[in-house]
């Protein structure tokens, strides 16, 4: 049994209340790790941690930073099968979709962010008798907070710029997940990030993550997860005045036109629907296609729905684990009950798989795809975070946005037509933070990656993130008159 306190001022520490949280292997339920279950105790001294290391780490060069954040992602890349596989026990996802995707995006944050960092400028304002130029310097101690879908790679995404803009942080992963992250504190200690730099709280949401939302010295929180929490945030950090980014949920439409490339546009509509059993924010849930290919459409996207493997996430044949807990699959059922109470037909999934022990008591869920449902109902309306897609027709271009844009989410879309001009038209018509045309989840780091309505504040990525993890001031030189007079 692998038992994590929290990394506090560069060590192990117990938590300070003494309790720990159980954590299962979702794919099994079988119980695996504790955790600490931080309080405010323990969130009060991992930030004394962070305070007290500031004044020296804020003072160091970039150059230093980011060589430091080369070596991380070093470190990351030579552990890479042993973070796959944690990522996969803690989470459920197939170690081959943790393999490709998740650890290697871990480690390209760290290098992408030292890069950035390197390359970054600032602004000038030359006027007749003054000089303007802005300044950068680091926000101080920083709050991190993260969900379970994509563990190690959300969590880094925001630790790569917080370091390398020379903040000292406090992180909290998703008590559901938190084994990676501890595996990171392994690593920082083994390159030689100074003590207090990075410090790790683990516990409950309401718990240790309530208690760093208002703590007075965490002057910015940067959190990716459910709307409703980050809501929550939002109403006790406002009054804080603290910096926030709020990266929240989606219930993002895959809008497919007739003059598509069809089996491109069948195999991203899958893509889009179900990697990483549906639970990434980005997920295209709400499929909107024009009449005259509905049925076609519909026929081509079950069949190959129904040919994702499901099962033992260590299995290289795997497409699908299992979901995240035995609760929250508990909470896509309920969406799956209520689509069929509201007489949607369901084409594919919708039950759970007949699997082998120990995989028999594990989180799983069929990929299921609904049709028939009305736009608004709340299987339409609602983020469901799992592998369930709903399918709907439309008959102009008019009503296609009017149903895309008719949620109260704002993330991502995905547009699927050959033809450039409608393709542009529609995308800046769409009141969503990110649109794909042709692709799905195809990312740039540099690029702004956020949401609007009630999908977020603020933008991640690029110089977004170096940003928001620094405070710029303006300075103004008077100069006087031309040189000489
Ligand atoms: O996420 P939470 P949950 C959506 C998805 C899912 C729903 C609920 O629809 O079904 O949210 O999932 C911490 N103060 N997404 O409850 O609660 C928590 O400990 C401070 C979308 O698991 O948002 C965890 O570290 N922190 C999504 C983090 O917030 C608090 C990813 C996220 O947990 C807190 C995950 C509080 N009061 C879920 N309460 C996405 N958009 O990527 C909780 N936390």
């Amino acid at each position: 049994m692998i038992e994590r306190g929290h990394w506090i001022g560069g060590e192990w520490v117990a938590p300070v209340e003494g309790a720990y949280l159980d954590n299962p292997n979702p794919a099994t339920n079988q119980v695996f790790s504790r955790v600490a279950r931080g309080t405010s105790a323990d969130v009060n001294r991992a930030v004394e941690a962070a305070k007290s290391a500031f004044p020296a780490w804020s003072k160091t060069t970039v150059e230093y930073r980011a060589a430091l954040c080369e070596a991380i992602a070093d470190r990351i890349a030579a552990r890479a099968e042993e973070f796959a596989a944690l990522e996969s026990q803690d989470q459920g996802k197939p170690v081959s979709l943790a393999s490709r995707i998740d650890i290697p995006r871990a480690e390209t944050n760290f290098r992408f962010f030292a890069g950035a960092a390197r390359h970054s400028r600032s602004d000038c304002f030359p006027m007749p008798t003054a000089l303007n130029y802005t300044w950068r310097r680091p926000v101080g101690v920083v709050g991190l907070i993260t969900p379970w879908n994509l563990p190690l790679y959300l969590l880094t995404w925001k630790v790569a710029p917080a370091l390398v803009m020379g903040n000292t942080i406090v992180a909290k992963p998703s008590e559901l997940t938190p084994m990676t992250a501890s595996l990171l504190a392994d690593v920082m200690a083994e390159v030689g990030v100074p003590p207090g730099v990075f410090n790790l709280v683990h516990g409950l949401g309401r718990e240790a993550g309530q208690a760093m939302v208002e703590h007075p010295d965490i002057q910015a929180i940067s959190f990716t997860g459910g709307t409703s929490t980050g809501a929550t945030i939002a109403a006790t950090a406002a009054p804080k005045f603290k910096k926030l980014s709020l990266e929240l949920g989606g219930k993002n439409p895959t809008v497919v036109f007739a003059d598509c490339d069809f089996e491109k546009a069948v195999a991203g509509t899958a893509k889009a629907g179900f990697t990483n059993q549906g639970e990434v924010c980005l997920c295209g849930s709400r499929i909107l296609v024009e009449r005259p290919i509905f049925e076609s459409f519909v026929t081509a996207l079950v069949e190959r729905v129904k040919a994702i493997q499901i099962g033992d996430p260590s299995a290289p044949e795997t497409g699908m684990g299992a979901l995240v807990s035995q609760d929250h699959r508990a909470k896509v059922e309920s969406y799956i009950a209520l689509a069929k109470e509201e007489g949607g037909t369901i084409h594919c999934g919708g039950k759970r798989p007949e699997l082998l022990a120990p995989f028999d008591q594990g989180a799983f869920l069929e990929p299921t795809v609904i049709t028939g449902l009305s736009h608004d109902c709340r299987v339409v309306q609602e983020e469901i975070f799992g592998p369930v897609v709903t399918v709907h027709p439309f008959d102009s271009v008019e009503k296609a946005l009017a149903l895309a844009n008719g949620v109260r989410y704002g993330l991502a879309a995905s547009v699927w037509t050959q033809d450039l001009t409608k393709a542009h038209r529609f995308s800046e018509a769409l009141q969503t933070g990110m649109v794909w045309v042709n692709t799905w989840l195809e990312r740039d780091l540099r690029v702004p990656f956020g949401g609007v309505k009630e999908s977020g504040v603020g933008r991640e990525g690029g110089r977004y993130s170096l940003e928001f993890f620094s405070e710029v001031s303006n300075i103004c030189i008077e100069l006087g008159g031309p040189l000489g007079e």
